[in-house]
């Protein structure tokens, strides 16, 4: 291509990405995803489990000394509690159940469990896997491990139901992250991709990827800013939000 036709395409596209604040699907079927609201977001929690409850959110942020979990104000951002780890707990993905707050570790086979409102450790769960992402179907803990797997675990135990595998065009899908579960799907983020899949908690089949690369603007990136990670559905007001690790804004999206 002449040069000087791919400065002008380069300096368009430039001009044009930002406005694209959308994400375009690949694979299953196409979903669009529109920004309809951002919200300040901490850049120095890594994030690995995210959910509102309440209208409140939700988030727990991971690394080995610096693991913690929080309540948020979902409209500006701002923490209101929080809950810290042992400096040799890497902190994963939570969720809210009967009032009780899961919350995943990495390596260290540990799933804390503690009090919606106080925080207060109610107790502690074993986990045999990797704990990778954490959320619910009212009656299981549904949990990823880095692998293309979901376990259905019985929250008074941990002790595994059902194993689905999650599969794309009949292939697994690998590296199947945060969780969330929106009106009787699980979506998942693929870690180490901007891609979201959809997944049919009965067969595993995905219905949907989603291609989140131009979600964050790269106006907003910095050397810090980690991959997408972190889905959250407000029940209430059927919303959806994401945010990735370190990133600086948590977006509510729309998806068509
Ligand atoms: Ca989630």
């Amino acid at each position: 291509m002449h040069k000087r036709l791919l400065t002008i395409l380069i300096a368009l596209l430039t001009t044009l990405l930002p406005l694209s604040a959308s994400c375009n699907s690949s694979g299953g079927s196409s979903l669009r995803v529109k920004i309809l609201e951002s919200i300040n977001h901490d850049t120095n929690i890594y994030t690995q489990g995210l959910f509102i409850e309440g209208g409140t959110l939700y988030e727990s942020s991971g690394q080995y000394g610096r693991s913690f979990f929080r309540s948020a104000d979902l409209k500006t951002g701002k923490t209101i509690k929080t809950f810290s780890f042992p400096a040799a707990h890497f902190a994963e993905g939570a969720v809210m159940l009967n009032n009780r707050i899961y919350i995943l570790t990495w390596m260290e086979k540990v799933v804390y469990v503690i009090d919606k409102t106080t925080f207060k450790e109610l107790g502690k769960l074993s986990n045999p896997r990797e704990g990778w992402g954490l959320t619910t179907d009212g009656t299981h803990l549904i949990m990823s491990d880095g692998t293309g797997n979901l376990y259905f675990n019985d929250p008074m135990n941990f002790m595994t139901k059902k194993i689905l595998e999650v599969k794309l065009n009949g292939k697994p899908v690998d590296q199947l992250n945060e969780l969330e579960w929106i009106d009787g799907e699980i979506w998942a983020n693929v870690y180490m991709s901007d891609s979201i899949v959809i997944i049919n908690p009965q067969t595993g089949v995905v219905r949907a990827t989603v291609n989140c690369s131009g979600l964050l603007p790269a106006s907003m990136k910095t050397s810090k800013t980690d991959v997408l990670n972190g889905i959250a559905y407000d029940k209430a007001s059927k919303q959806i939000y994401l945010t990735g690790k370190y990133w600086p804004k948590l977006f509510r999206i729309s998806v068509q």
